[in-house]
């Protein structure tokens, strides 16, 4: 077996089901291999960004491995914002680098793709992944590659791995997987022993389930546990999309100001505020009515867990959540549904269209047609899409990069088999929709719903006097058939629900509904989040 073979390997037997990528020449060596072994299949995109955007998709939505392999210098560098929102949101990528051979560096030449020394690229990559390796020695190469996917497994953090093109074809043994080390056992019951006792005592306790419960494949038992100890569930902004598919007392996303006013009462009045696996970044929490005292609550994120003044390290959330199911008291306690309610019954006449409406069309389409997983950029499209029924949902809800949107569809689609919803704005369309062409090769057929405002509008929302903020008329829908898809552009809601139903009856090809917005009209929450950060920050 060969270097690359005994990579391909391991990838699969940690979790990776595809690999997305773009080739060069420091990359077609290993690429070949790829390609040729088919241990596992790969998919071509035409832009770096969506390379990283559609892995990082593709390991939420499975719960493995993403895989973006790319050339050295201007391939991976051109992926650096897309593995950053996966170092941020916690996705497991894995970022595989072609680059020069061992004796290219002493060619006295500088080469080409290189930026300052052959080296900088793998320093760049360090400050976003969790792990690095060169894979220069084909001794060492099956241990440092069982460590590194090791890490990216246990951060749930993306990790480099260089692969400089004189070594693919290298003889190397089999990676053996590094083993799990064991927590402290000690230290896990008193972990324990003390949130439970924390959570008992509490009059109104409430549990909100962050990715890291998504990212390390526990909503069964996260959801096992809430029914257990009777708490009520909510999730953050950017957890929105979790716990869906389970049983569970899951009353809503928090999103304090922008959210719903009993969410947000039964979250910041809460005296056991149970943070499991939640990022506490200022998507999630900035917006509070009421500051959080965050030392009050109950914090199990990055392998530790905080109460009050004090930190038990080494505690992976999955030993965490295991230990708690064996010792918490045995029947499930009863839970009242306070389950939010959704915008449904779109009235399809010829009234102009809201996001809040497009919101309500889709409620209507799943209830009709059954849920769909959806893939959400940022801009007011993520804002509406917590107005829509729970289903998974991918979306870079902390890192707010845009162009997150189709790739993370594509991703999602490859991943699972399943037909995406995907939710765009005009702006991020424009980076990374092109991404769309590729549909026909791999068969992919998601339905997009362009919002178009032929605006930057989350920006001109906080500063209107600036003309910047005008994208002028693209045609969009007429630029899908070029692409290989179907499109339309609607402007009264009958013309939405209309295209919807076509839509959902078309398989094979993707179907672009590019939906007019009139300028200024935003979804009922974005309304209410920048009502509250103008209200929070005092202005006017
Ligand atoms: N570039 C990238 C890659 N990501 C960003 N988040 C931004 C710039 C800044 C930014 C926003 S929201 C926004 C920009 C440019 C406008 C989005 O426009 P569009 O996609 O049309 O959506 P909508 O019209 O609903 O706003 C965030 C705040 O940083
Ligand atoms: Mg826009």
């Amino acid at each position: 077996m060969n270097l690359t073979e005994s990579l391909l390997h391991a990838l699969k037997d940690h979790g990776a089901r595809q690999i997305f990528g773009i080739p060069g020449d420091f990359a077609l060596p290993f690429f070949r291999i790829i390609e040729q072994t088919k241990i596992l299949p790969l998919y071509t995109l035409s832009h770096e960004p969506a390379v990283g955007f559609a892995a990082d998709a593709s390991a939420r939505i499975t719960m493995g491995l993403g895989v973006a392999a790319v050339t050295y210098g201007a391939g991976a560098l051109n992926m650096v914002n897309a593995v950053a929102a996966a170092y941020a949101e916690k996705s497991p990528v894995v970022v595989l680098s072609g680059g020069p051979g061992k004796g290219e560096s002493r060619s006295g030449l500088l080469l080409h793709h290189q930026a300052k020394t052959l080296d900088s690229q793998y320093q760049m990559f360090k400050e976003i992944t969790c792990d690095q390796v060169r894979l220069d020695d084909a001794e060492r190469a099956p241990a440092d590659i069982a460590r590194v996917l090791a890490n990216c497994l246990r951060h749930s953090q993306p990790v480099y791995i260089e692969l400089p093109r004189d070594m693919v074809g290298q003889p190397c043994a089999a990676v053996v997987p590094a083993d799990e080390p064991a927590p402290d056992g000690e230290a896990l019951d008193a972990c324990v022993a003390e949130i439970l006792s924390r959570l008992r005592q509490a009059r109104s306790p409430v549990l909100m389930a962050g990715v890291e419960v998504r990212r390390f494949g526990l909503e069964e038992r996260v959801a096992r546990l809430a029914r257990r100890l009777g708490l009520p569930v909510v999730t953050s902004f950017m957890g929105r999309g979790l716990l869906v598919e389970h049983d569970t007392s899951l009353v809503g996303t928090y999103m304090g100001v922008a959210g719903l006013p009993e969410v947000t009462r039964l979250v910041e009045e809460s005296d056991g505020l149970f943070l499991l696996g939640e990022i506490l970044s200022d998507t999630n929490f900035a917006v509070s009515e009421t500051r959080i005292d965050l030392r009050k609550t109950i914090q199990a994120l990055d392998g530790q867990v905080t109460l009050g003044y004090h930190t038990y390290p080494q505690i992976p959330l999955a030993a965490l959540v295991d230990r708690m199911l064996a010792t918490a008291p045995g029947e499930s306690k009863p839970v009242p549904a306070r389950r939010q309610s959704f915008p449904s019954g779109l009235a399809a006449d010829d009234a102009s269209i809201s996001p809040t409406d497009i919101a309500t069309a889709v409620n209507d389409l799943m209830a009709m047609h059954g849920k769909m997983p959806i893939a959400a950029d940022m801009g007011d499209c993520l804002f509406t899409a917590m107005e829509i029924e729970f289903t998974p949902l991918v979306a870079p809800g902390y890192y707010a990069t845009m162009g997150y949107g189709v790739p993370a569809g594509l991703g999602l689609q490859a991943a699972t088999g399943q037909r995406p919803l995907i939710m765009v704005g005009d702006g991020a369309f424009q980076m990374t929709g092109w991404e769309l062409g590729n549909c026909k090769r791999y068969g992919w057929d998601p339905i997009v719903l362009l919002f178009n405002n032929s605006s930057w509008e989350m920006l001109r929302t906080f500063q209107p006097e600036s003309s910047f903020n005008d994208l002028g008329h693209w045609g969009y829908a007429e630029m899908a058939a070029g692409l290989g898809g179907h499109g339309v552009r609607v402007s009264t809601r009958a013309g939405l629900k209309a295209a919807l139903d076509e839509a959902i009856a078309a398989r094979g090809q993707f179907r672009l509904i590019e939906i007019t917005l009139p300028r200024g009209v935003l979804s009922a929450t974005l309304q209410r989040f920048v009502a509250g950060v103008k209200r929070l920050s005092g202005a006017k």
